[in-house]
């Protein structure tokens, strides 16, 4: 399999995704021109030390709820940081952040396991592999039925400045998505990386989706909690703890903030801070998607999941 350590980008195969922008596949995966250094530098560079926790996830599943879950829970609430911070500034993205420019680590990666670290990705598994086998670090995985990723990608993409001339058509972006040809895609083949992960290595990975999260928040929080060698006790105090960090982390409330709402660019990313908060529902996709769609995608869904045994994402 071609890894990005040893590929050279012109020879990769490429195939268009957005109009005439294309992505370039590495293993598997496909992906953005722009994040294949990048990711190239995290495979090489990035060793992970037994008490940092990382977040992994398909992009648009879920990542900034639970950056700021994770932040919540290992700093506890008194330290409530995002009420001035945006959640993917507390918890900086790998391949898009730390190692966008440089092989060097950053500060952040040279400081010892106090304050603990938490970092993000969107790289597969099956492309980190070596990383995360080498280390007994915590690995948190979130994901998001495939019909709300789609619609959620769908969305974010037309924030572009590129969708002003040229909108990614649903139609488009469905193709897309039912063929794998999207950032980091296919969808399916990084869920279950991960899954494959966490059924070999449960101790280490704590696997969740978007929907469950919704269902139970404070359930998760404090088992999350105890997965991160942080638990929360039984007494008032740490009760009122994590119904503190359920707010604080809601789509409500973090989506009202200041910083959450805010037009600017972070200098790492095109789009404003805002563009990480739209509706944060569950089944928007009927809203969007005609039962013909529905159908298709459940179909694979059945071919890709529940034919391993995964029995989600219908
Ligand atoms: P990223 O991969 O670009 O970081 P990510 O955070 O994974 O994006 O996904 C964004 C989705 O999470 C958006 O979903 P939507 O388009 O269906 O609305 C966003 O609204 C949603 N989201 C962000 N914060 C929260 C939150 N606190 N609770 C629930 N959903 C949230």
């Amino acid at each position: 399999m071609n890894s990005p350590s040893d590929m050279d980008l012109s020879s990769l195969p490429k195939e268009k995704w957005w109009g005439e922008d294309y992505l370039c596949q590495v293993g598997d995966f496909w992906l953005l021109p722009q994040f294949i250094e990048p990711i190239n530098r995290v495979i090489n560079n990035f060793k992970p030390i037994p008490s940092d926790v990382i977040l992994a996830s398909f992009p648009k599943t879920g990542t900034t709820w639970l950056k700021s879950l994770l932040y919540s829970i290992v700093n506890r609430p008194s330290i409530n940081r995002l009420a001035t911070e945006h959640p993917h500034e507390l918890v900086p993205f790998l391949e898009v952040q730390l190692y966008a420019s440089s092989k060097e680590p950053p500060l952040t990666i040279t400081t010892s396991s106090k304050p603990r670290r938490i970092f993000a990705t969107h790289i597969p598994y099956q492309l980190m592999a070596k990383t995360f086998d080498s280390s007994e670090c915590k690995v948190v995985y979130v994901t998001r039925n495939p019909k709300d990723t789609l619609i959620s990608t769908w969305h974010f993409m037309n924030k572009w400045e590129k969708a002003k001339e040229e909108p990614w058509s649903l139609d488009e972006a469905t193709e897309n998505f039912c063929r794998g040809v999207v950032p980091c895609g296919p969808y399916y083949d990084h869920v279950m990386g991960y899954k494959d992960m966490s059924i070999e290595r449960g101790k280490n990975v704590y696997f969740v989706t978007f929907e469950d999260l919704i269902c139970d928040t404070k359930r998760h929080v404090k088992k999350l909690g105890e997965f991160l060698g942080c638990p929360f006790g039984d007494n008032i105090n740490e009760e009122e703890q994590v119904e503190e960090i359920v707010r604080n982390c809601s789509f409500e409330v973090l989506s009202n903030l200041e910083v959450n709402k805010s037009e600017e660019s972070p200098s790492w990313f095109k789009l404003p801070y805002n563009s990480f908060f739209r509706k944060g529902e569950v089944g928007d996709h009927k809203n969007h998607l005609s039962m013909d769609t529905i159908g298709r995608i459940d179909e694979i869904t059945k071919q890709k999941f529940h034919s391993s045994g995964f029995m989600y994402g219908i």
